[in-house]
């Protein structure tokens, strides 16, 4: 027993240290590390669902082993008789139906007391983004914000040169309102935790086409259409910038004044290389590309 206990001891060890996980990574037990408030919600609820079914797990494979080590058949045991019967055991049966059915509600009152803080919405969110999707294209605009030179709303669309980019600022409440207008598309920034569908008529489809977040720290963030809407629907990304919030209301000022050298208002991408900001306003994606519109070109 003693070896058995230290080569199981020594097994754990190189499991634990050969993974090269980290504490955090450890008690993420594989969920994806989010940037929102909300995706923190979720992964609590996440990381508490594994514990208590590793607990479940640990008592179940207690179990098993209990029973197959130390309730084998004797060497001398009549061979025609019956271990003990524990049929018809009110008890023990109503403990089986019970037990199972307080474990289901307990998972069930997590998941939705999580899922309905993860959809709550303020009534007055910091920003709101009205989030556009077409074949196969983005559109981001801004009702709230200040308009620009010209009188227009801040409006952001991919072009072939510029990946749509959608600006938002660090640590505000931010309301993204869903709208196609064409098939059904779907919002997705991995690093959100978060997909909802984009319909042509959210009303008619019954769909609650907004929802709310808070970003936590700043980066870029790749954004994807996650259904399939046609023959370009593998480039309909876009990406997020999460900047601090006075760089944000300095790059919406920027939005708001004429590029000298276009003549135009400064565009989503031109406003974060004039803010200067690193890595954060590069202009251009790394990891997605602007769509292209050569449809010779593949
Ligand atoms: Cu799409």
């Amino acid at each position: 027993m003693k070896r058995v206990g230290k080569v199981a001891a020594l097994a754990g060890l190189v499991a634990l240290l050969a993974t090269g996980c980290s504490g955090d990574e450890v008690l993420r037990f594989g969920w994806p590390v989010g940037v929102t408030e909300q995706a923190a919600k979720m992964r609590w609820l996440w990381t508490w669902s594994v514990i208590a079914a590793l607990v479940v797990g640990v008592i179940v494979w207690g179990l098993i082993f209990w029973s197959s080590a130390f309730h084998r058949r004797k060497k001398n045991a009549d061979p025609t008789a019956l271990p003990r019967q524990f049929q018809y055991n009110v008890p023990l049966e109503l403990f089986c139906v019970v037990l199972p059915l307080v474990m289901v509600c307990v998972l069930f009152f997590f998941t939705a007391t999580t899922e309905s803080q993860v959809l709550d919405k303020k009534p007055n969110p910091d920003v709101t983004v009205d989030v556009v999707a077409f074949q196969w294209n983005w559109e981001f605009d801004y009702p709230a914000e200040a308009k620009d030179a010209n009188g227009q709303m801040i409006k952001t669309i991919g072009s072939s040169s510029e990946i749509p980019l959608l600006v938002v600022p660090v640590g505000k409440t931010i309301q993204y309102n869903l709208r196609s207008t064409d098939v059904i598309h779907s919002f997705w920034v991995p690093e959100f935790n978060f997909k909802r569908d984009v319909f042509p008529y959210p009303e008619k489809n019954n769909q609650d086409s907004s929802f709310q977040n808070t970003i936590d720290r700043p980066g870029s963030f790749v954004g994807r259409c996650a259904e399939l809407c046609g023959t370009y629907h593998s480039m309909m990304n876009f990406e997020v910038r999460a900047l601090p919030a006075d760089e944000y209301a300095r790059y919406i000022q920027l939005r708001t004044q004429v590029n000298p050298a276009t003549g135009l208002p400064n565009t989503a991408a031109e406003a974060l290389a004039a803010l200067n900001c690193g890595e954060l306003c590069t202009p251009h994606a790394v990891t997605t590309e602007p769509f292209n519109t050569d449809r010779t070109a593949r």
